[in-house]
């Protein structure tokens, strides 16, 4: 039988656009979100944020949804306008007290609080002056980081400074398909050397303002491979690994970016100050794992290619991502015993299906049982392996707006109806409960 060290935590995530909705109440500031949602043409049916899955009116009854599920843990994420609505300067206390009001619910209903700074809601007053190209973003990141954990700090000991800056700097800066919707390199670039500075900065402030907290960074990562065993295949997967993974592990674990990738981009990248790299190598307590899926890589173009020897199962998510649960244990483990961090949580694991509300008035995902079944036991190898995985956060606690594709992907544990905002826990959630309570995946 698969089963877990007793401590292991098990829990869920969620973040602030993607089910909180009341997108200009009590104060709050417009973020990027808000603003790249209501431009026509932006998101899968035009669908916004704006009432999303209601969770600002509503958390008292997700609370209760949770620890119905027996959850030991909870990751949210904080909305940087809802506290501090022009980015730095003054501050917004509806909006401290909304998130202090969450915490102190969680902490009574037994549930321990894991919260992110930053998921993706940059101020749009900042966007304005720059976004993350601009090294002042990093800056009024610290403030931020400064006045949330001064409110919060006594109760939250778990923090988050960033999630997936991959995502951050290279769909909103290169790719266009995430807000602020740029497409330009030497944008892209330095906005992710801007927003590991800003987790390097912010990582002492938060260690300052609550004491005996655990403080990490949230990376997707994945394991690139190659598709043949070729020199030109292996120089492929080197390549998208460089890009994706070492951009960020490299310099976080005080190793720099990669020399590699460093060339390849063919710029100056005059925007390091001296001090930076020290800053963003600052120690942390764990590195927060969002694991969806592996990339296989083929150089097309090479002369006499090696044939395939790694080819795709198969299987796929909703979202078109193979479903690939070894590739979990070889990057966890390559994770600590290649970069050593102290511990290592999966901060995001999970898997968009068509779910249907049945006549019987469930939702039967058995689809979602079985990948998150074999991910766990992925996991528990990797632990018996030796590595310290401390804690499991399945993506997403309740099906919510799935960026630019809306509400048209769901990967929630519970299924929501937009229409009228009810919860309905899927077959998942019911045996997510049962993995809880039994600490084993084959419940
Ligand atoms: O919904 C996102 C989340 O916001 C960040 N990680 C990946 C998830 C699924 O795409």
């Amino acid at each position: 039988m698969t089963t877990f060290p007793s401590d292991f935590i098990w829990g869920a995530a969620t973040a602030s656009y993607q089910i909180e909705g009341a997108w200009n109440a009590d104060g709050k500031g417009e973020s990027i979100w808000d603003r790249f949602s209501h431009t026509p043409g932006k998101v899968w049916g035009g669908d916004t944020g704006d009432v999303a899955c209601d969770h600002y009116h509503r958390w008292p009854d997700d609370i209760r949804l949770m620890a119905d599920l027996g959850l030991h843990a909870y990751r949210f994420s904080i909305a940087w306008p809802r506290i501090l609505p022009d980015g730095r300067g003054q501050i917004n206390q509806a909006g401290l007290d909304f998130y202090s009001r969450l915490v102190d619910g969680l902490l009574e209903a037994g549930i321990t609080p894991f919260a992110t700074l930053y998921h993706w809601d940059l101020p749009q007053a900042l966007q304005d002056e720059g976004g993350w190209p601009a090294r002042t973003t990093a800056e009024a990141f610290v403030e931020y980081a400064d006045v949330v954990s001064q409110h919060l700090g006594d109760r939250v000991k778990n923090w988050m400074t960033l999630n997936e800056p991959w995502v951050i700097a290279s769909l909103g800066y290169l790719m266009g398909v995430h807000a602020p919707g740029h497409q330009d390199l030497d944008e892209m670039l330095p906005a992710s050397h801007h927003l590991l500075l800003a987790h390097g900065w912010a990582v002492p402030v938060l260690r300052r303002n609550s004491p005996d907290a655990e403080v990490g960074i949230v990376l997707n990562l994945g394991p690139q491979v190659p598709a043949s065993p070729s020199a030109a295949d292996r120089a492929a997967a080197r390549y998208f690994d460089g890009v994706t993974n070492r951009w960020y592990l490299d310099p976080i674990s005080g190793r720099g970016y990669p020399a590699d990738i460093v060339q390849s981009y063919q710029r100056e990248l005059d925007y390091i100050q001296p001090g930076d790299m020290d800053a963003i190598a600052v120690p942390i307590d764990f590195l927060g794992v969002n694991y969806y899926t592996r990339g296989i890589h083929r150089d097309n173009a090479a002369k006499d290619n090696l044939p395939e020897t790694v080819h795709h199962t198969g299987e796929s998510t909703e979202m078109g991502w193979e479903v690939h649960p070894e590739s979990l244990y070889d990057l966890l483990g390559r994770l600590h015993f290649e970069y050593r961090f102290p511990a290592l949580y999966v901060t995001e694991n999970g898997a968009a299906y068509p779910d249907l509300l049945s006549d019987d008035g469930h939702v039967h995902d058995a689809d979602r049982i079985s990948y998150l079944r074999r991910h766990f036991q992925s996991a528990a190898r990797a632990i018996a392996a030796g590595v310290p995985l401390k804690g499991y956060f399945v993506w997403s606690l309740m099906d919510n707006f799935e960026w630019s594709f809306g509400y048209s992907k769901r990967f929630g544990l519970v299924y929501v109806d937009y229409e009228t905002q009810q919860r309905i826990p899927k077959d998942s959630a019911l045996w997510y409960k049962r993995v809880i309570e039994t600490n084993t995946p084959d419940a």
